[in-house]
């Protein structure tokens, strides 16, 4: 600040102060808030709004919080993170979501507060500040009350390729904010690890082998098709199978495999887990199927230690567990959602 008017110095000091006063104040209303009506039972649910028009946000805002949303997103419109100013007043056409204003933000809580008085639990309220103007729209945050904020470092260097020493810098700034603030903050940096990433990671951090998952489609049933996109590395939704993660060690029995076969091999195999299929439903004879398999895996004592998975378009994971499995999936599964399930569950057990 060398060389700096002494005037002009004492005037930022003055309206920083009075930022910071106002900041403060504005915690102790939430604190109190939150005290008095209580935050609503974990896990918390959370729900978007991003109709690009703050008003109808509102609307559709009060309408999820009484459908029991606890945290209302409030999505910013596209191309926000590029902009070197906070842009003024009420949103009503944006792209993907309303631009992050102050007036926007206090439309938004004054909607929330209301809706929460009525219900008798405060309604959280989220929004971004990453990118240009990061610490501008945390400050604004702070002022107008926001619980949480998505607040990124890493998304303008990465996506927006911002000049990195800037956008660290602004990020320390906004951090301090919200700090003061008592904003909760959610980084997007776990946007960049994919959930795949994530499986691997938490298999490296626990485990010393691989796990081993044994497949088949089980009894009288021809229907491949399904557990094969699931394990083989081909995989299907625009994902990989189970054969593509370094964690995992596949074998896929294929079709018309007895329980016996299976959990023979699944001694041999040394498996963790066994996937079955079940497509065909006539007579309820999936059901039975699935039954029976853990039935014989109890008196094989192959039941504790080996997780039991069950997959078909008619199953799903109420049914798997009434049958005695560990987890079921029905039609649309993804392989990750597979893979997510099983190292979870392994490491879980181990
Ligand atoms: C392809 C097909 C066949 C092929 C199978 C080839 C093969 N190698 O798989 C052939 C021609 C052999 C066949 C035969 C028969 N089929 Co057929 N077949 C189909 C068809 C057209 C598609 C099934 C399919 O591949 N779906 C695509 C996969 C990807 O979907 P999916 O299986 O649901 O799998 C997903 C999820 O369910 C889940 N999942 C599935 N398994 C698992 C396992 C685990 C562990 C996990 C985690 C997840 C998971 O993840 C997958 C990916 O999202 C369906 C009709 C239809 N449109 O669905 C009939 C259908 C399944 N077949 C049927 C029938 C009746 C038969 C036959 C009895 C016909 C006959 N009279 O001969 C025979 C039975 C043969 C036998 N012994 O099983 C009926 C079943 C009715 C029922 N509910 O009982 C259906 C529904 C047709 C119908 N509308 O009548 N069939």
């Amino acid at each position: 600040m060398q060389g700096a008017d002494p005037a002009v110095l004492q005037l930022g000091r003055k309206l920083a102060n009075a930022g910071l006063d106002r900041i403060a104040a504005q915690r102790k209303v939430r604190d109190a808030y939150q005290q008095r009506l209580g935050c609503g039972v974990q896990p918390l649910r959370y729900v978007i709004v991003a109709s690009g028009n703050i008003y109808e946000d509102v609307v559709q805002a009060r309408v999820a919080a009484r459908q029991g949303a606890d945290i209302i997103a409030v999505i910013r419109s596209t191309g926000q993170s590029l902009l070197d100013y906070v842009p003024e007043g009420a949103t009503t056409e944006g792209f993907g979501g309303t631009f992050a204003t102050q007036d926007n933000f206090r439309l938004m809580r004054a909607a929330l507060d209301e809706v929460g008085e009525e219900l008798g639990r405060c309604i959280r309220l989220c929004n971004y500040a990453s990118g240009l103007c990061m610490p501008e729209i945390a400050c604004m945050g702070a002022f107008e009350r926001l619980d949480m904020m998505l607040n990124d470092a890493l998304y303008g260097i990465l996506f927006r390729d911002i000049n990195m020493r800037r956008t660290l810098c602004d990020q320390r700034v906004s951090r301090r904010l919200s700090a003061l603030a008592g904003l909760v903050i959610n980084t997007g940096e776990d946007n960049y690890l994919t959930t795949a990433d994530a499986i691997e990671a938490l298999w490296a951090e626990h485990m010393q082998r691989k796990i081993g998952i044994l497949g088949a489609c089980t009894g009288d049933d021809a229907h491949t098709v399904g557990i094969d996109a699931i394990l083989n590395v081909k995989g299907c939704h625009g994902e990989k199978g189970q054969e593509a993660y370094k964690c995992f060690e596949v074998k896929n029995l294929g079709a018309q495999v007895s329980n016996d076969t299976l959990l023979q091999a699944a001694r041999e195999f040394e498996a963790d887990a066994i996937l079955v299929s079940q497509v065909v439903t006539q007579k309820d004879c999936h059901r039975s199927n699935l039954a029976a398999l853990i039935d014989l895996a109890e008196a094989e004592g192959l039941r504790a230690g080996i997780t039991y998975v069950c997959g078909g378009p008619r199953l799903s994971h109420a049914i798997a567990l009434e049958l005695g499995s560990d987890a079921g999936f029905g039609a649309g599964t993804t392989p990750t959602d597979v893979a997510s399930f099983l190292v979870q569950a392994v490491v879980a057990g181990r």
